[in-house]
């Protein structure tokens, strides 16, 4: 191998490493749709996004609201691990007012939800 073909090497590598991004961590993910809770439940209950998009959930209620993939009581109808009563699209604890759930969807399908603490209350979120 020639030395010029051993410099331009080098200067590949040096090129690509500049080309590498810093992952946003999740903490700052800003939402794409956000999905107010109420007495009244979810608003708007049943949402249309794109793989990958994230949906946060606001309980604007006095009383605390827990967002959980149905179907109650197993909760694996959303078909990644990781939460706490089953899926992993789980908030794991009833949210108090102003506090957020945020949930990324990797998955497509149309996923049902509910009000873990109040199982009248649900939607779905088809992901395409
Ligand atoms: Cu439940």
């Amino acid at each position: 191998m020639s030395v010029v073909s051993v410099s331009f090497l080098l200067l590949a590598c040096d090129y690509s490493a500049t080309q590498q991004t810093t992952p946003v961590p999740q903490s700052t993910a800003k939402a794409d749709v956000t999905i107010e809770i109420t007495n009244d439940g979810f608003n708007p209950a049943s949402i249309t996004i794109n793989k990958g998009q994230t949906v946060e959930f606001v309980n604007r209620d006095s009383a605390l609201h827990w967002p959980a993939s149905a179907m109650h009581p197993t909760h694996s109808e959303y078909p990644t691990t990781g939460g706490c009563v089953g899926s992993s699209f789980d908030a794991c604890h009833g949210l108090q007012n102003g506090e957020k759930f945020v949930f990324t969807f990797d998955q497509i399908g149309t996923w049902k939800y509910h009000d873990h603490l109040n199982i009248t209350k649900f939607g779905s979120i088809e992901v395409k």
